[in-house]
């Protein structure tokens, strides 16, 4: 390779990685431009007196099995990440990958006081473009509660991906001097959408990479929008069905000017990754399940009674409205395939707890009667 190549490599590396000595930390637009609001943001937050109680965001998911692994030695810390999709083998990205033999550390809650457990990264596996699979040396006691994470799997005959929200994780500490904590790189979370898909070349590699843009204020998520920063690679983005969080990205890079950050697309790689990970999981919705709950019920009906009537952009996320079938509008084909799966439940659901689910005939009824009338209002 010629001097010349080996120089653009590494300005490119340098440009788009998200890893640097001078580690800054994940931009939420609600703390960085509306105050801190560690509270809302920040998993570990402990209130003094006088403080805010925690709100944060992220709680009623298990961020467990999202780990935190140090590079380095000095003033020369650098964040690596670990991400578990089954009990031995985690997700993280190429370019900032932990070293092998270090130290990776897991809390069991949303607390510093939470138990945490410390494995050994055993090595590198396989990687996609950026994309990597590393093991641990052992696998995760179950006594230990680490969770391992499913990956998103949308049937894309059915889901488009591409408006879909998730959540991002990341740190919002900075850099630790002279040895990391917890305490000193503060994971937080934010949300943001995927606004494009792009084929991201690094040389030698390429990723299929998913894009998401800062656009709070006017449009976006407000306060809880996000863009990552210096530190954040290799950190995950999560996809919420119900209180369950499935992968969806593998943070990578971030521009300016416009503002946006890239992941690696997980999706894209599954049958690479299960071809090495044999007991990775993957997570869909049903037939019916806008609000990606794992039951069809009336909340489903409710997001599809409310955009009844509509169009959207095709090619974009509307399966939280009712779009069932992919066809960019919420009609009465729609309302069949929920019909169809009125009361369904997914495997994966396990949450009995929210009561009985209403007779599909009468809510159906009721449905169909407030379109009827919409129909003749419209009519006149
Ligand atoms: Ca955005
Ligand atoms: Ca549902
Ligand atoms: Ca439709």
């Amino acid at each position: 390779m010629t001097t010349k190549k080996l120089v653009l490599i590494a300005t490119l590396l340098a440009f788009f990685s998200l890893t640097s000595q001078a580690l800054a930390r994940m931009t939420i637009y609600g703390e960085e431009i509306n105050g801190e609001q560690p509270e809302i943001y920040e998993r570990f937050y402990e209130p003094e007196e006088g403080d805010p109680a925690k709100a944060f965001i992220g709680d009623g998911y298990d961020w467990s099995g999202v780990g935190l692994s140090w590079r380095g030695s000095g003033d020369e810390w650098k964040t690596r990440w670990v991400t578990m999709i089954s009990p031995q083998y985690f997700l993280t990205a190429k370019h900032a990958y932990p070293a092998l033999g270090a130290d990776v550390a897991f809390h069991e809650g949303n607390s510093l006081d939470s138990p945490s457990h410390v494995y050994t990264i055993g090595d590198i596996v396989a990687s996609f473009g950026d994309l990597c699979i590393g093991q641990l040396t052992t696998p995760i006691d179950p006594a230990d509660n680490i969770a391992y994470y499913p990956i998103v799997n949308f049937d894309q005959t059915k889901v488009n991906y591409r408006g879909l929200s998730f959540i991002a994780y990341g740190h919002g500490g900075t850099h630790p001097s002279p040895a990391p904590t917890d305490e000193y790189y503060k994971p937080v979370v934010g949300r943001n959408q995927i606004d494009a898909f792009v084929n991201k070349t690094v040389p030698p590699s390429t990723t299929y990479c998913m894009e998401y843009n800062y656009d709070t204020p006017p449009n976006g998520l407000g306060d809880d929008e996000c863009l990552l920063e210096l530190g954040d690679s290799g950190a995950p983005s999560f996809v919420a069905f119900g209180d369950k969080l499935a992968v969806v990205g593998i943070h990578w890079y971030t521009e300016d000017d416009p503002d946006l950050s890239g992941d690696s697309f997980v999706p894209h790689y599954i049958n690479s990754i299960v071809s090495y990970v044999p007991d990775a999981e993957t997570i869909a919705p049903i037939d019916g399940d806008a609000n990606l709950d794992g039951i069809v019920d009336v909340s489903d009906l409710g997001a599809l009674s409310a955009n009844y009537g509509t169009s959207g952009q095709y090619g974009v996320y509307l399966w939280d409205k009712g779009d069932f079938n992919r066809d960019a509008s919420i009609d009465a084909t729609d309302l069949g395939i929920l019909a169809a799966s009125y009361g369904n439940t997914a495997d994966w659901y396990d949450s009995p707890a929210l009561g009985a689910v209403p007779e599909p005939s009468v809510l159906m009824m009721v449905v169909l009667g407030s379109i009827a009338l919409s129909c003749c209002r419209r009519r006149r």
